[in-house]
């Protein structure tokens, strides 16, 4: 067995990884061998806010006995927190800055001063009108669009009162946050105020530097995602349950391909467009290609699978891979996620990185500017590009003989019309089916890849003892690629891997045990979802009550911390695998993973174990069935089910 098979459990993965250490290409693995987690940072008990410092504060082998300080006197349990809220305060900053190029970009394609866009989803439109506040009756939608535009983009610099969109959470929930003074007043406000208390001596009380992490995460959770994916839906659709292909197989050996790889789905959607010109066609076919082949990889992929059902490359660790194969002529890259690595690997073969973003250039790749007004014009000049660098070939092309079919977009608003029907859309039956047991509970897996586990095994081991448990499990990211690579987001994966309640249910609805739901900025469609059930009826009176968990099994990025940060502050038990950044501090690490749940309801967990964390989700969905008295209902149907199998 190659030794590559115990770094990820994707055939295709494992295939390109041997090639790339044959032809001694470095790539994440590689360096990840190389370079170890440094001890003292990977506890977070490294202060280096000030130049008196850096100040290493490792745990004593004794635990928290030696009082551990700072030269200026920062206790550990400071450090351990500041270096956390930082984390939530990049990660919220970076959905939330995606968000306002989405929001510009709208109010442009609003004006009719973007190239290519346009208003797609006028029902959308409306809804989320009446959510700002804004008078529809009897107004033309590009009017009421621009005040949409205008009103979002305020969302972002407010200075006091509350975000718009916290109202949209359970009134329990509500509350809770009133009362605990962690309801954002303005996105960039909250960022800065963190980044303000967490300058060598300002706030230095790790219960409050927690607080305002809570209140900026909420602000990524419940602002910046929720507008990100709301305006993206309404100009370039919302997305329906959509077919397509996955993994490292859809690139073409005799079609030019291009990789768009990143987050903002701006560019994305217009190469889509524009590469199904029959000028562009023909432009390939003049060079000896047989057409263009458009892939996505990472969250740029979830989006443009979901609205058009481009084939998706794959997820974060296999991004140096794909330029591997030696068969991606051109790779776009906008911000987040994106390996510095890339550009090498780039060079190896006959690539072009293209950076596009006004806000990320890496060294050696070719910018070129992404800018509404002109956006058409750059996704055919990178069409172009693409095609005249394909004759530039110069190795052989391997590409791994895996794609997988599946079925992703299941956006709140899909699983309301698929559950209750077009004239009833409801969550109803799913709350039925909750409280009649056939679903035990409702489990988000989410998040990423991380070079330090197995890729993508931990997200399928968990994934599957959660469905194998009755628990149907919402997914976005590099998770649901994860996911759909080994053939779980098809509704054949309910016969095979889903206990029997789940089976009934999917069969009947016609749906995977596992729902694909977007992007990252989509676990905001996660928490409409969980609401809606709470106002549906029947489950409590708060997301807390519901029987339901989160998780983020192979996490690394800081962006997963604001995500967990954020559910777990709208009531939800979130399980993180991998690694854990607060080690350093029991304090801190105690106040995370118990005292927040005196408050918030929600609390974190770490658990390296995928199974044991599924079982730890299972064990707190139950504990949810009972406190809603709905224990019995569902050993009733385990029993009617079992009869029914030996029956068969
Ligand atoms: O936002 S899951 S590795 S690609 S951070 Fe990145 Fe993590 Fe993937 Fe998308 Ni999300």
């Amino acid at each position: 067995m190659s030794d590559n098979k115990l770094r990820s459990i994707d055939g295709a993965t494992v295939e390109l990884l041997d090639k790339a250490q044959k032809e001694n290409i470095s790539t994440v693995f590689a360096r990840a061998d190389e370079i170890k987690p440094c001890p003292i940072g990977v506890e977070e008990s490294c202060c280096k806010i000030c130049a008196m410092g850096p100040c290493r504060m490792p745990r004593s082998k004794k635990g928290e006995e030696k009082v551990r300080h700072g030269v200026c006197g920062a206790t550990i349990e400071t450090v351990v927190a500041r270096n956390f809220a930082r984390k939530i305060a990049a990660g919220t900053a970076s959905h939330s800055d995606h968000a306002r190029e989405v929001v510009e970009t709208f109010i442009k394609a609003a004006k009719g001063e973007a190239q290519g866009f346009t208003i797609k989803d006028e029902v959308k439109l409306l809804e989320v009108a009446l959510d700002f506040g804004i008078e529809i009756e009897g107004r033309p939608a590009k009017d009421i669009a621009i005040e949409l535009g205008e009103k979002a983009m305020l969302e972002f610099g407010k200075q006091s009162g509350e975000l718009v969109y916290i109202k949209k959470a359970p009134l329990k929930r509500q509350e809770i946050w009133r009362k605990q003074g962690v309801v954002p007043r303005g996105i960039d406000r909250e960022v800065v105020e963190i980044m303000h208390r967490t300058h060598m001596g300002v706030d230095q009380d790790y219960e409050h530097l927690i607080q305002q992490a809570t209140r900026t995460a909420l602000a990524d959770g419940w602002g910046g995602s929720m507008i990100s994916t709301d305006l993206q839906d309404i100009m370039f659709g919302t997305p329906v349950p959509t077919v397509g292909t996955i993994n490292l197989g859809v690139l073409k050996p005799d079609q030019v391909n291009i990789i768009v790889h990143g987050h903002e789905p701006l560019l994305p959607e217009l190469l889509a467009t524009a590469s199904r010109d029959p000028e562009i066609k023909a432009m390939a076919e003049k060079v000896g290609a047989k057409g263009v082949n458009l892939a996505g990889m990472c969250c740029s992929a979830n989006e443009v699978l979901m609205r058009h059902g481009i084939p998706c490359a794959g997820n974060f660790l296999q991004q140096e891979l794909a330029l591997v194969t030696g068969a991606v002529d051109l790779m776009t890259v906008d911000v987040q996620c994106e390996m510095q690595g890339l550009q090498g690997v780039a060079e190896c073969y006959h690539t072009k990185l293209i950076t596009t973003s006004d806000r990320a250039k890496i060294e050696g790749a070719t910018h070129i500017e992404f800018h509404a007004k002109t956006g058409l014009d750059t996704a055919k000049k990178i069409l172009k590009m693409a095609i005249e660098n394909y004759p530039n070939r110069r190795h052989e092309i391997y590409i791994p003989n895996y794609s997988q079919d599946i079925v992703a977009g299941f956006s709140h608003e899909t699983i309301n019309y698929l559950l209750g029907g077009i004239f009833r859309a409801s969550y109803r039956p799913l709350n039925d089916n909750i409280i009649n047991g056939r679903i035990r509970g409702v489990a988000g897996v989410v998040g990423c890849n991380n070079v330090r586990t197995q890729h993508d095994s931990a997200h399928i081991a968990m994934i599957k003892e959660l469905i194998k448990n009755d628990v149907i499990v919402l997914t976005t990211g590099c998770a649901a690629m994860a996911c759909g690579k080994v053939g779980l987001l098809t509704p054949e994966a309910a016969r095979e891997y889903a206990g029997a309640g789940l089976l009934e249910v999917c069969e009947t609805v016609g749906i995977p045990p596992v729902l694909h739901m977007g992007a990252c900025v989509d676990n905001s469609r996660i928490l409409v979802a969980a609401t809606a059930m709470v106002k549906e009826g029947g489950l409590g009176d708060d997301i807390s009550d519901l029987p339901a968990a989160g998780a983020a099994p192979e996490w690394m990025s800081e962006k997963a911390l604001a995500i967990g940060q954020y559910f777990v502050a709208s009531g939800v038990y979130t399980i993180f695998g991998t690694t854990w950044p607060t080690v350093g501090s029991e304090r801190v690490t105690r106040h995370l993973f118990e005292e927040l749940e005196e408050t918030y309801k929600g609390k974190w967990a770490f658990e390296m174990d995928p199974i044991k964390g599924a079982q730890m989700m299972i064990a707190h969905i139950d504990k949810k069935r009972k406190a809603l008295g709905l224990e019995k209902a569902r050993e009733r149907v385990l029993f009617d089910m079992a009869m029914r199998r030996a029956m068969a």
